[in-house]
């Protein structure tokens, strides 16, 4: 169609009009854009959530002929894989959804020098590499670590002998462990908190690690005197219950839990009464992203970042929101 369109008009344009739409002889599609999607992985509801939405979004979208999906499998070599597959099929649009922050220089330039744009979908990369897409669609991290962080520094202000925090921190290198620590801990120092890390580590995002971790640090450290565990997501928060009532401890009283996600199973734990406090990251974004893909390929100018609506949700609200719940 937009090849059609753009018949009368000059041939740079005529030239990124065919490119965009992969006319002629790209390998793309006629009757729309062809996207090639490098996902993280399936790690956890979240990340199933997403991929649902996104290949929904694609599938009842008439502007993409074609979504070409890969599962990276949390593991950021299998991802450069997939996106120089996409740079052979001369797919109109790459979205990455980048498992760590380092290491896509090379394969981004490769994309550019190909012509080929590229959208990162929830997480981010190093800003040096900021010139190599074109906008980010997700979370602000930062602020999911702050609102966690906001919500300990209320509830813990009395605590005369000090706050003994636990953390589960997600995937090594990925924006959102590393924004969500940033932003918890900016506010426990600006509000004054005294509080101790007692400990803090990588549970990979998934509930096996993130139990297998809980283990260790009450095999290290116990948990008499812990105040707070502060676990990066759901799976990984769910994991550490199990070990907590396996120590013979009650979760959500003898350690106060702070989960981030906002999974239906998270909620029912929080019903449950075994966690504290939800910072919601919004999995659903997949009409939203179609759109800023159609804007990229058709050489719209975007704002760099486009952060996707989310809330938080203490003891209160858990059962009123559980309904709503949508992974
Ligand atoms: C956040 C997303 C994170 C989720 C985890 O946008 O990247 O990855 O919080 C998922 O559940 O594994």
């Amino acid at each position: 169609m937009l090849k059609k369109a753009l018949a009368g008009i000059g041939a740079g344009v005529l030239l990124f009009g065919l490119t965009a739409c992969g006319g002629g002889d790209d390998g793309g599609s006629d009757d729309g854009l062809v996207v090639g999607f490098a996902q993280v992985g399936a790690e956890s509801a979240w990340r199933t959530a997403n991929t649902d939405s996104v290949k929904a979004a694609a599938e009842a979208d008439d502007r993409i002929a074609e979504l070409k999906f890969v599962d990276g499998q949390q593991e950021q070599e299998k991802q450069i894989e997939a996106i120089r597959n996409f740079i052979t099929q001369k797919v109109d649009v790459i979205v990455l959804a980048p498992v760590v922050e380092t290491g896509w220089t090379e394969v981004l330039a490769e994309a550019e020098q190909a012509g080929i744009p590229v959208v990162l979908a929830d997480r981010g990369i190093e800003s040096a590499d900021e010139d190599l897409y074109s906008t980010r669609l997700g979370s602000d991290f930062v602020a999911e670590g702050r609102s966690a962080g906001e919500w300990t520094a209320a509830t813990f202000a009395d605590d005369a002998d000090g706050t003994r925090i636990l953390e589960l921190q997600g995937t090594t290198g990925s924006a959102p462990a590393n924004d969500r620590k940033a932003g918890f801990f900016e506010v426990l120092d600006a509000e004054g908190l005294d509080y101790e890390l007692v400990d803090s580590q990588s549970g990979n995002f998934t509930a096996e690690e993130g139990k297998a971790v809980m283990e260790t640090f009450i095999a290290t450290h116990g948990l008499d005197g812990v105040d707070l565990l502060y676990a990066h997501n759901d799976e990984m928060g769910l994991g550490a219950i199990q070990a907590i009532e396996e120590a013979g401890f009650v979760p959500g009283t003898d350690v106060q839990i702070i989960i981030v996600d906002g999974s239906a199973a998270g909620f029912q734990a929080g019903v449950d009464g075994k966690l504290n406090y939800i910072v919601e990251c919004n999995p659903a974004f997949g009409e939203q992203l179609m759109d800023v893909v159609v804007q990229v390929a058709n050489g719209e100018s975007v704002e760099k970042f486009t952060p996707v609506e989310e809330g938080v949700f203490d003891a209160t609200q858990f059962e009123a929101e559980l309904p709503n719940r949508q992974f």
